[in-house]
């Protein structure tokens, strides 16, 4: 090991904390355990429709094979909890609309991104030679595993990256390098111990087992990337989480005490940390292209946000806002969506079996 490499790898360090990331580490491209418990994954089926899991092969868990001569990765941590937060107040009101932590400011990707490709740029110019390539989420990339390994925490029973002070309300990012960078020691204990409180809170008991997810029952899949409709048996479990789902990191002993992040992009916008279900669902299309410029929520599109909402008001109280914001999208021209509504509309019919059971409550 040169001491070129050495001291550069105490500047990263330096300048991924200047560039406001709160954790950095470097870890060699050993990832074949991993691989294994990946394709195991993917026999079970537990990835759903999430097809661009399978896509890459063993471009996943080898590095060298996603980008040729790649030596070391470089992983970092970037805090996406907004402060002042009162998610279990709006999760506990059934006309509200839960949104999920991440997604209420703008899109991390793109943030990220900027800075990891800034970092990238001053360890090129550190480091003539070789070469450095940033990714955010963008590529088939283990990022959890791979944070491990250079030391950012341990993978959680809900398969989440945790850390003993700062819990899990943080994004991962990498820099692939060709420089056979000093590496930092993998983490190595697992704080998990008996505590099941993220497997048993699963709205939709989506971990058939601790460390195990199932993203067909993921309610964060459901909203987010699935593109059809919603299990009719799932969407009663789902309440009014409408575009993702926190309850496996809310619920978490490590998040009680987690810091705020202090990015005024990751702030709330338009209010989406507190808005009813039935205001959100009367937004045209043009109002949702306008009030989610910039954020993640666009990947939904704008049928499967009224999807996730007919969702979250066929949960909701059967009040007069709730039945008559459903009522204005009866005649809506995509099938999914009146088909949904129809399923919500019934759940407020008084003689649907849902309305019995709850009167004699
Ligand atoms: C696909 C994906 C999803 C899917 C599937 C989730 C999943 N767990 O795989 C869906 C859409 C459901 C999803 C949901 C969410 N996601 Co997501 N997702 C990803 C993505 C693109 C790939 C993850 C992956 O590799 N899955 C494959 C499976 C096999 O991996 P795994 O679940 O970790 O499984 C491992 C363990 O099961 C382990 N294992 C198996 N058996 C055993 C036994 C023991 C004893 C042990 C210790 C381990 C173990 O082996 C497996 C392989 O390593 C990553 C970005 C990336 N490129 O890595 C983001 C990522 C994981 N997601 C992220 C986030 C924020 C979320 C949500 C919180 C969003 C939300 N609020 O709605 C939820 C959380 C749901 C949850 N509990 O996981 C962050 C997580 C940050 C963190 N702190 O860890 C990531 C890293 C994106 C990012 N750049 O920051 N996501």
């Amino acid at each position: 090991m040169t001491d070129d490499l050495t001291a550069t790898a105490q500047r990263i360090r330096d300048w991924a904390h200047d560039l406001g990331f709160q954790a950095v580490g470097i870890t060699d491209t050993h990832l074949e355990e991993t691989g294994q418990q990946l394709n195991q994954w993917l026999e079970r089926g537990l990835n759903a429709d999430l097809s661009y899991m399978s896509a890459h092969g063993e471009k996943r868990y080898r590095p060298a094979q996603l980008v040729e001569g790649t030596e070391r990765i470089i992983a970092v941590r970037l805090d996406y909890r907004p402060e002042p937060d009162d998610p279990d107040t709006v999760l506990a009101d059934d006309e509200k609309a839960y949104i999920t932590r991440y997604s209420l400011g703008r899109d991390y990707h793109k943030l990220m991104r900027k800075r990891l490709a800034k970092l990238a740029k001053w360890i090129d110019e550190a480091l003539p030679g070789y070469y450095h390539r940033a990714f955010v989420d963008s590529a088939p990339v283990m990022e959890k595993p791979i944070a491990v390994k250079a030391g950012l925490g341990w993978q959680g029973k809900h398969t989440l990256l945790l850390h003993p002070q700062a819990g899990s309300w943080f994004f991962l990012g990498e820099i692939y390098t060709s420089a056979p960078l000093p590496v930092d020691e993998p983490w190595a204990t697992d704080h998990c111990g008996t505590c099941t409180a993220c497997l048993d809170v699963c709205p939709t008991n989506a971990f058939p087992e601790p460390y195990v997810l199932d993203a067909g029952r993921c309610i964060s899949y459901l909203t987010i990337e699935n593109n059809g409709p919603i299990p009719e048996e799932l969407r009663p479990l789902m309440g009014n989480r409408v575009f993702g789902c926190d309850d496996c990191q809310l619920v978490c002993p490590f998040n009680k005490f987690s810091e705020s992040t202090e990015e005024p992009d990751f702030q709330p916008r338009h209010g989406l940390d507190n808005s009813t279900l039935a205001e959100l669902f009367l937004w045209d299309e043009e109002t949702f292209l306008k009030r989610t410029e910039g954020s993640a929520i666009r990947r939904a599109g704008y049928e499967g946000w009224l999807r996730n909402l007919a969702v979250g008001l066929g949960n909701a109280p059967s009040t007069i806002p709730v039945i008559e914001a459903l009522k204005a999208r009866t005649d809506y021209p995509s099938e999914m969506v009146r088909e949904h509504v129809q399923w919500a509309l019934r759940q407020h019919d008084p003689i649907s079996p849902r309305a019995d059971a709850s009167a004699g409550q």
